[in-house]
């Protein structure tokens, strides 16, 4: 997977720069052999690492890769409910990493490897419950990564600029691992904002539609992207106006691909393709899609198969047979149309509310109510999705609660979960509206919550 380390491609000093620190390769090698060694010698069956945007977590994911260790990373806000869940569901621990330290050798897996074991587990929400570990294998990862390299032209001559979570398959898959594999230069701005993406100077840039609707309202920041080669978007839908904005000011008409955890990236627009606003491309080589559609009608769930898909959820067996139809396509919940002509993609919604995209971010509304309700003043809770015009969705909770004001409620939620994962919105209402089996109505609430009060 990790093709550049080889050093087909050379070194260069300047081979990998995250948060304004940079190493070569040999460096990074060198401080993720150690990490190799020291999971050797401790024996962990999988690896926690807390994902700040640093060095450190370029290396010990690399580390982890190295020794065949199973690499869990964590969101580095997870408060101590989130991150105890993961650790108690992987087993993953965590050992210390620096990039002092450097090794000049590779110590030898404790078991023989096959590209199909597992090489990271992402956790990741589903409508209701606790996140589950997505389990990605080698054979998947750089299966994925090839795809992608040749739909978007992508190579050693690149540099790749992004600033995104490197705990998500965007930041870390595509963003980590995929420069590795290419042997494009990596600069990871800490974070993706409009002013460190213009003055990075790369040739290819990823980024969620949050990151392209921000450049986009800071016009000077999206035309000092006019020298690069090609911009991407996914993890969200991006608006129809960002990609025009974008197109006017940088002279680039936006990449849009389209994926998931469970699938990694699957369907994509092609470099030097005929590229629309509100379309995702075509299915990646090795990849089959089919709509779900019922009788008649153009649009129905998304289901796909193809050698970039999960090994499966960590321990759940269940819901992973779930994932899948009976006969063999995964589902992916989404709903979408393929033009009938050119077989180009678009996404048109989500089949369950109880999934949110904000920020880009996955955020199944269970596990955010069941957060809530973990507090001693909140009687029910319902979370909604709510249109946003720079984050896609925003979280609303309506709760029935006393003695406890919102935003104390909202630093609850960031505080035991993720920071991401608060409420934008708390509204106390005197009771959630139920149907006759008890479920929450959200359509209800979803009508009664529009307008964006900013
Ligand atoms: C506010 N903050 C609080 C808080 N209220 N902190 C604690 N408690 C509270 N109550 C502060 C934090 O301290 C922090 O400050 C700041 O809010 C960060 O909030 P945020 O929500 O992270 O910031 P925001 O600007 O809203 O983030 C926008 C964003 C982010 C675009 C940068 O959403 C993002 O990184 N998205 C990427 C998600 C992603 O990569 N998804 C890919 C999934 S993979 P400070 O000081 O730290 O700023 C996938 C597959 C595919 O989907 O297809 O790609
Ligand atoms: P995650 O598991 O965090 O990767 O989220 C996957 C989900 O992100 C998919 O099921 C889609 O709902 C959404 N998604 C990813 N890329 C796109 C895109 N280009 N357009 C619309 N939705 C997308």
């Amino acid at each position: 997977m990790l093709t550049a380390l080889t050093g087909v491609h050379g070194d260069r000093a300047d081979a990998v720069t995250v948060a304004g620190r940079t190493a070569s390769y040999e460096e990074l090698l060198g401080a993720a052999r150690q990490v190799a060694v020291d999971l050797a010698e401790s024996g962990v069956p999988a690896f926690a690492v807390n994902a700040t945007p640093t060095l450190e977590t370029v290396a010990a994911v690399v580390g982890a890769l190295l020794a065949g260790v199973p690499c869990v990373p964590l969101p580095p806000d997870a408060g101590p409910a989130e991150r105890g869940r993961i650790l108690r569901d992987s087993g993953a621990r965590t050992i210390e990493v620096d990039f002092v330290r450097r090794s000049d050798r590779t110590p030898d897996p404790a078991a023989v490897r096959t590209p199909d074991d597992p090489a990271l587990i992402l956790y990741t929400s589903g409508t209701t419950g606790a996140p589950k570990g997505v389990v990605l294998s080698s054979a998947a990862i750089t299966a994925d990564l090839d795809a992608l390299a040749g739909a978007w032209q992508w190579s050693a001559e690149d540099t790749l600029v992004h600033g995104l979570p490197l705990f998500h398959v965007h930041g870390l898959v595509l963003g980590v691992l995929g420069a590795l594999r290419t042997g494009s230069r990596l600069v990871h701005t800490g974070r993706p904002t409009p002013e460190a993406y213009a003055a990075a100077g790369g040739s290819l840039y990823f980024g969620v539609p949050t990151v392209w609707s921000r450049i986009a309202r800071e016009p000077q920041a999206a035309a000092a992207l006019s020298g690069a080669r090609l911009l991407v978007s996914g993890s969200a839908a991006l608006p129809a106006p960002v990609f025009r904005d974008i197109e006017r000011a940088s002279g680039h008409r936006i990449v849009e691909r389209y994926g998931m955890t469970e699938t990694l990236i699957t369907v994509s627009g092609r470099a030097g393709g005929d590229l629309h606003p509100g379309t995702v491309g075509t299915p990646l080589p090795g990849i089959t899609t089919r709509i779900a559609a019922e009788d008649g009608a153009e649009i129905g769930e998304l289901q796909l198969t193809g050698p970039t898909l999960f090994s499966g959820y960590l321990g759940r067996p269940e819901a992973t047979a779930a994932a899948y139809t009976e006969d063999g396509w995964f589902r992916t919940g989404d709903i979408a149309a393929a033009d009938e002509k050119d077989g180009v993609h678009r996404i048109v919604g989500r089949a369950s509310t109880d999934l949110i995209k904000s920020g880009g971010y996955r955020i199944g509304a269970g596990e955010i109510e069941n957060a809530l309700l973990d507090h001693p003043r909140v009687r029910e809770a319902a979370v909604v999705g709510v249109p946003d015009a720079d984050l896609g969705q925003r979280i609303v909770a309506f709760v029935v609660a006393e003695g406890v004001t919102g935003a104390e409620l909202t630093d609850f939620v960031a505080a035991h979960l993720s920071v991401h994962k608060r409420p934008r919105e708390v509204r106390f209402v005197e009771a959630v509206p139920r149907n006759a089996m008890g479920k929450p109505q959200k359509r209800l609430l979803l009508d009664g919550a529009a307008p964006d009060p900013t």
